[in-house]
Order: structure tokens, then sequence, then C-alpha cells
């Protein structure tokens, strides 16, 4: 008998540091984007792409849902509304170690005209004492049009949990043509790539608002040595002049840092082994120029 395949997009959207990345690339097996205990960490939509013997499922990362009138944040809340419009099923992440109060009550509220198409899973359920039934009980009263039997507990930490939400994912998924050939486990363009785990690194080790005052940028990029090297040189790029120095560090150390930690994690990811030239610059108030942001989210 001829059995179809599945292929659906599937969005991962919910509150800021829920575990939403770490949950894309448990499920898809590879590191897809970047995770950090900073809220906000990830910025665009990322896709990481799953190939089973029963189809395709292309899962659609996004930025954590937060409410603020910031410019850099309305630009993080877009990229989420329209990728929730856009898929065919929407993976709403919560947090068990934390209690949700009126920010996820107004995602449930988002949700609730896409209930038919949505999956929640309630996550960090590994950490010791979490509060299962607290999460549930806040979506049976806030999300009454979920059918829990499309409720699950999960750890994206240890993966527990997860299989019965792929299973649950491809039954809901329509039968179609994978969209990408198997070798594809992501889409995304190397340069942007490689910024991104360089924006890791430098997230992982900095403090207080300098997390969320960088961004990163890849100037150039050449394959050396008949294509066996890669040399990349890309810039940390703060919004003040002040936060360069701690970006730079004492003598040089967070930079040296930061460099030696992103080039450990590309060279185990890509092809080529990676020759990193980092550097730091200014880009005076960048989060809100109109032309910085525009090129962060035209992908
Ligand atoms: N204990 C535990 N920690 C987790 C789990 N999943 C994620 N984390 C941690 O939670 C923090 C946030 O994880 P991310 O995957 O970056 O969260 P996110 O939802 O993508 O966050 P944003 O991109 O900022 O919206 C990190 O420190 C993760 O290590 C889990 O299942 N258990
Ligand atoms: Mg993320």
């Amino acid at each position: 008998m001829d059995i179809k395949k599945k292929a659906a997009f599937v969005a991962v959207v919910g509150r800021p540091s829920v575990g939403k990345s770490t949950l894309v690339n448990l499920l898809c097996g590879a590191k897809v984007a970047i995770v950090s205990a900073v809220p906000q960490t990830t910025r665009n939509a990322i896709r990481g792409i799953v190939h089973r013997p029963e189809g395709q499922l292309v899962f659609i990362d996004t930025p954590g849902r937060h409410e603020s009138e910031r410019k850099l944040n309305k630009k993080l809340m877009e990229v989420s509304d329209r990728t929730m419009e856009d898929v065919d099923i929407i993976l709403y992440v919560l947090d068990a170690s934390r209690p949700p109060g009126p920010e996820e009550a107004a995602i449930a509220a988002r949700l609730a005209p896409m209930a038919d198409r949505t999956v929640a899973v309630v996550n960090k359920m590994d950490i010791p004492q979490v509060d299962y039934e607290q999460t549930l009980a806040f979506l049976k009263r806030q999300l009454p049009q979920l059918d829990t039997a499309r409720c699950f507990k999960v750890s994206a930490l240890n993966g527990a949990g997860t299989e019965a939400v792929m299973s649950c994912l491809f039954a809901m998924a329509s039968e179609g043509s994978p969209f990408y050939p198997e070798e594809y486990y992501t889409d995304q363009e190397l340069n942007f790539r490689i910024a991104e785990i360089i924006r890791e690194k430098a997230i992982n080790r900095l403090r207080e608002e300098l997390p969320h005052a960088l961004y990163v940028e890849v100037a150039d990029a050449e394959l050396r040595d008949e294509g066996k090297r890669l040399w990349v040189r890309a810039f940390i790029i703060t919004e003040r002049e002040s936060q360069k120095g701690m970006v730079v560090g004492k003598g040089g150390e967070m930079i040296k840092a930061i460099r030696q930690a992103a080039q450990k994690d590309l060279n185990r990811l890509l092809e080529w082994k990676v020759e990193l030239d980092l550097r730091v610059k200014t880009t005076h108030d960048w989060r809100h120029n109109d032309g910085v942001l525009r090129r962060l989210f035209e992908r």
C-alpha cells in the first residue's frame, strides 16, 4: 500500500526564555538556533527541518512574545505574529517553572482563534517540584478551545515527552510533498549563522543590559587554503562607545573568550576550519536606527 507522507510548517511560540530554541534544537537533532538564559535571545524566524519516515516538519523558532512599546521589541512581535499567521500548526511553549501571569494570558488570548491548529507543551519538567497542574489549569481556563489531548509535558533539556509531541504533530499534518531536500536541517545563510553563534557566545558572557545592546555583523568571509579554511571578519556592534570596553574586557580577555568559543562551535557546525577575526565597534543607538533594524529583520 502506498502510504502518503506528511508535510507541515510548525511555528514555535511563547514567552521569552521558555525554551523554544532549546526545543527546536532538540527536535531537529542539530544546533539550529542559539540559546541563552537572557530573555529575547532569538530575534528572527529560524527554520529547523526534521525528516522522518512519516514525512517532513519545518519548525520555525520565533522571538519570545513580550509586551513593550520599544522599537526593537515591536519588530520581534511582528516576526512572531507573521510566523503564526503563515503556518499550519502552532507549537505553544510554556514554562512550568514560572507561574503564568498576564503576559501568558495575553498569548493564550492571541492563540484562541487558532486553537484548532495549536499544540501546547509545558516545558522544563526536569526541574524538581514544578507545577504542571497549575499550568494545565491555566490552559483549560484561558484557552478552553484547546483540546487537552493536545497538551504535553516535556523537557527540552533531556528530551523527555518530546516523542509524543512529534507523533501529535505528524498526526495533525496534512499529506504533502517535502518542502526541503533530505540534506537540509536549516535554511539559514552562512553569514547569518556565523553572526548568531558569535552573538550567543557574547550574550552568555556579558551582563546586564549588554546582551540586548549588541548585534553582530559578518563583514567578510573568504575560503582560503584551497577551500579548507574559512576566514571570517565579524564585528560585535554596541549601541554606545562606553560599552565597547566591556565587550573587549581587561587586556582583551573578553573578546578573546568570545572569539575562541565561537570558533570552536563553528568548527563543529561547519565543514571548514574557521578562523575568526573579531572586532568591536559602535553604531550609536542602533536599536532606534531604522536602517539597522531593516537589515536585521529583512530575512
Ligand atoms: N531546566 C531546563 N531549562 C531549560 C529547558 N529548556 C530551556 N531551558 C533553559 O532556559 C533558558 C532559555 O532557553 P531558550 O531556548 O533560549 O529559550 P527561548 O524560549 O528560545 O528564549 P527567547 O529566544 O529569548 O524567547 C536557557 O538557559 C535554557 O538552557 C528545559 O527543558 N529545562
Ligand atoms: Mg529563542
